[in-house]
């Protein structure tokens, strides 16, 4: 028999528990490195998800309270300040394995994100995507806030069901309401993930990180973060791919990389934050590094210290895909504080608080790699040489 008072008690239970999850403040954990703080709980997770998107709340049609449409993980989530407020755009995962958009918003980027009112319903072009993520927001000097994601269909000619095809899908909006679906991507590549739109125009055009690959999973011979020119947004045709950042034998991301956000104007260059790549014995290695670019020509790399910035730890190690680290989005704000918004092995949000200037310091005075164990060593050497006297 359906009792009304009891089933208002589970959704009021319901409500009050998410309120406590959204309420909870988060603890900076610094770090010896200086480099970054760390903060101790994942800022969004499957269950920061509102409950009217997942539950039927009419006691008469769910008397048992249950869930109706599940979600499975929330993760590589795009970034903006937008009204004094810290947005994310987080790729919601459902439990049907399909990815979708969706805002978050928090006053102090730190914690207390909480969902706008729906998921963003994408509008399609003629070809509907069948999935979608890794949402990157930029806010153009055109006026425009572009959003460019992977969109992904079936690969029509691959007889087994799962091989894709990936591209960029290209939105934009005046209001972070309403957006306008452009054409996808158009390059000389078989397939496109991780493709970035740059804020600023470079000789009158649109200029756009990619990472061109041969296939759905392997890179191929187009290995590394490219750089390509567009006339026109309208008619997203990219250019010439020059590669910036090159895949490299032995280092954190030998097997493939891919440009995080959008990079940071700072006085001394941009700087970069990137995934990296590595084979290991249990599989797949993400982790986030840097670089800085010139600021008279944004394809010279000027700074790039060896190994990661970032690496999966304690928590993040495990997930859906474990051992993965990727970011897609990071605010700097005018104060020079930069929030890195990074998700940890396809599952979770995370902040990590940094500053310009030292990640200008970090990239100015980290040693390159050079390649070899030997010249790891020596970089010690000359660290341990020029400590004499303070230690
Ligand atoms: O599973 C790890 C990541 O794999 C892909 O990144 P990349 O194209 O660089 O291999 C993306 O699907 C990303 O969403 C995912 O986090």
């Amino acid at each position: 028999m359906n009792n009304l008072s009891t089933d208002s008690m589970v959704f009021r239970n319901l409500f009050e528990e998410h309120e406590v999850l959204l309420s909870k403040k988060n603890v900076p954990i610094p770090d010896n490195s200086g480099i970054f703080v760390r903060h101790r709980y994942p800022i969004i997770t499957a269950q920061h998800i509102p409950l009217h998107w997942r539950y039927d709340l009419n006691p008469m049609t769910n008397p048992k309270g249950l869930e109706r449409i599940g979600v499975n993980a929330t993760f590589n989530a795009g970034a903006i300040k937008w009204n004094d407020k810290y947005v994310l755009c987080v790729r919601v995962e459902g439990k049907d394995r399909k990815s979708y958009f969706a805002f978050a918003e928090s006053e102090n980027g730190i914690d207390n994100f909480r969902f706008w009112d729906t998921p963003l319903l994408l509008p399609q072009t003629e070809s509907p995507d069948v999935n979608v993520y890794d949402m990157r927001l930029t806010h153009h000097e055109d006026g425009f806030i572009y959003g460019i994601f992977c969109t992904e269909r079936k690969d029509p000619k691959a007889n087994d069901t799962s091989s894709a095809i990936a591209n960029a899908g290209i939105i934009r909006s005046k209001d972070m309401i309403n957006w306008e679906r452009l054409p996808d991507l158009i390059s000389n590549s078989n397939q496109q993930r991780n493709v970035v739109l740059h804020p600023e125009f470079v000789d009158g055009n649109y200029a756009l990180y990619t990472r061109p690959q041969d296939g759905f999973i392997e890179t191929g011979a187009g290995g590394g973060i490219g750089l390509g020119l567009v006339k026109d947004m309208t008619y997203p045709q990219v250019g010439h791919e020059v590669i910036i950042n090159p895949k490299k034998y032995h280092t954190i991301y030998e097997v493939k990389n891919g440009q995080g956000a959008a990079p940071i104007k700072t006085t001394e260059g941009w700087l970069h934050l990137a995934h990296g790549v590595r084979n290991t014995a249990s599989g797949l290695r993400y982790v986030l590094y840097m670089f800085m670019t010139a600021l008279d020509d944004i394809s010279k790399v000027i700074y790039e210290p060896a190994g990661y910035f970032l690496a999966p730890n304690d928590q993040e190690i495990i997930g859906d895909v474990g051992n993965v680290l990727f970011k897609n989005g990071w605010i700097a704000d005018a104060n020079g504080t930069v929030f890195i918004y990074y998700a940890s092995s396809d599952t979770r949000m995370h902040v990590a608080k940094t500053s310009i200037n030292i990640l200008i310091d970090y990239c100015k005075n980290t040693p390159v790699d050079k390649l070899n164990s030997s010249s790891s060593v020596k970089n010690i050497f000359e660290l341990i040489k020029n400590n004499k006297g303070f230690y």
